[in-house]
């Protein structure tokens, strides 16, 4: 990509927001029809909601339409929501989600240029280069992390390393040799790296790695700190879904306080997950994809079940494209834990806010035979920190514990454990262990 194209790609960042929404609208009015006379599937739920994509006439119109979930991926599984012929297909990818069938995703040649064009904004708001090298240890796969990364790096002109995720000592050589300047995988997976690199006598801070490009699962600003002290680097979200693109769906700028949505290919809503009433910017809610301009497999109105906030709210960096804050989990991932609320985030940041914690840990949920939930957080200390003096022990697990019912209200049991006992995942982490049969 020459600097003439980049260019014209990132001015659709800093784009008037009455433009934005006249390109938004052009796209959508193309789409909604593109949908309707090719995929079935979007025809019958329509009829059957006695919906025409002639009655959006605007954007505020687009509350009309029905949703699209998660369950109608696995319902019309394979390819039953393919909006084009065979022919025009040139990839599919695939997420397996927890349970059952996985969902799979069809893009176009045009549809994958979408998606690559997502993920040079996203590195290039970063500030990375075509002098960059970019370590890409996201899975390669069906999973979107792998080959989006590497599509987006390769089309801005960074030199990719396809490393893929896995064999922790040959990153952490590789990175030291090649003199990656970026490195992208989940967050999880990089505190994985700063430790096998500390074991390797490796100090991440010397080497030429700056800039990270950590998503595919939530992570904390405490998270971020960690990372950033500890390889010397700047941590930056970079977000999306299969169902939407893949990563680069949004990102960070360089001022770290929210994430750029990309609205001009993937139009975000937020409701109330409850009465599925759109909310106004500033109110948290569910997040709503609709796709703009992919023709595959348009996603109108997706149920992302991710928690956020949208805003509009200048960004210091001068994009107007809408931002979102962290995502706090995801519906399907909140606990109810006595009758309270939490999220595996907020007790994340709660023990990572006492000194000596390490980023490792998991949260094991119980029932009781009465039916009451119990929660037990294991966790690792780092190694300095780690003792085996029972006092030392009970005043650790008391400050924990404090600190989590502080923060989320629950009282939780809290277990620490020896360094490198809590599993690492090359992936993305499984935090919560749900030992209840429901
Ligand atoms: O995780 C795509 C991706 C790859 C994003 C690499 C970023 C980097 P899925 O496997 O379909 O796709 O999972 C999508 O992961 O709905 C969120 O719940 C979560 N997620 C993705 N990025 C973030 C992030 C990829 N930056 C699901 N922060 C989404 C929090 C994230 N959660």
């Amino acid at each position: 990509m020459n600097s003439d194209q980049l260019q014209s790609l990132s001015n659709a960042d800093y784009i008037n927001r009455e433009r934005l929404r006249e390109i938004q609208w052009q796209k959508l009015e193309v789409i909604l029809k593109h949908a309707y006379n090719n995929a079935p599937w979007y025809k019958e739920q329509w009829d059957k909601a006695k919906v025409k994509p002639s009655d959006v006439k605007s954007m505020d119109d687009l509350h009309k339409l029905p949703f699209v979930a998660k369950q109608d991926l696995r319902d019309t599984y394979p390819f039953g929501l393919f909006a084009v012929p065979k022919e025009k297909i040139v990839r599919l990818h695939a997420s397996s989600g927890t349970t059952g069938k996985p969902i799979v995703v069809a893009h176009t040649r045009e549809d994958l240029e979408v998606w690559t064009h997502g993920v040079v904004r996203a590195l290039a708001g970063y500030g990375v280069t075509q002098s960059d090298i970019l370590q890409n240890a996201y899975g390669y796969g069906l999973f979107t992390g792998g080959l989006g990364l590497h599509d987006g790096g390769q089309a801005l002109g960074v030199t990719v390393v396809p490393i893929s995720g896995g064999n922790t000592e040959r990153q952490v050589m590789l990175m030291r040799d090649f003199g990656a300047t970026v490195v992208s995988c989940t967050p999880s997976y990089f505190l994985h790296i700063i430790d096998q690199a500390e074991r390797m006598n490796v100090d991440l801070r010397k080497l030429p790695v700056r800039i990270g490009a950590f998503g595919a699962e939530p992570w904390s600003d405490e998270m971020r700190t960690v990372i950033e002290e500890r390889a010397g680097i700047k941590a930056f979200d970079i977000y999306g879904l299969t169902e939407i693109s893949g990563p680069g769906v949004g990102a960070e700028c360089i001022h770290q306080n929210g994430t750029h949505l990309f609205e001009d290919h993937f139009y975000p809503e937020i409701i109330d997950p409850e009465t599925l009433q759109p909310l106004p910017d500033g109110q948290e809610g569910e997040l709503v994809f609709t796709t703009l301009d992919r023709f595959a497999m348009p996603m109108i109105r997706y149920r992302t079940r991710d928690i956020t906030t949208l805003y509009t709210e200048p960004c210091p960096c001068g994009r107007t494209i809408r931002r979102m804050k962290r995502i706090k989990a995801r519906t399907d991932d909140m606990l109810i834990i006595r009758g309270v609320n939490v999220f595996p985030g907020q007790i994340e940041a709660a023990l990572l806010s006492v000194q000596g914690t390490s980023p490792h840990y998991q949260l094991i949920v119980t029932r009781e035979f009465g039916g009451l939930d119990n929660i037990e957080v294991r966790l690792e200390l780092l190694p300095e920190y780690f003792s085996d003096k029972i006092g030392d022990i009970e005043t650790y697990q008391r400050q924990i514990g404090h600190e989590v019912a502080r923060i989320t209200g629950i009282h939780a049991k809290v277990t620490l454990v020896a360094p490198g006992t809590i599993p690492r995942s090359e992936g993305k982490a499984k935090r919560v262990i749900d030992q209840r049969k429901i």
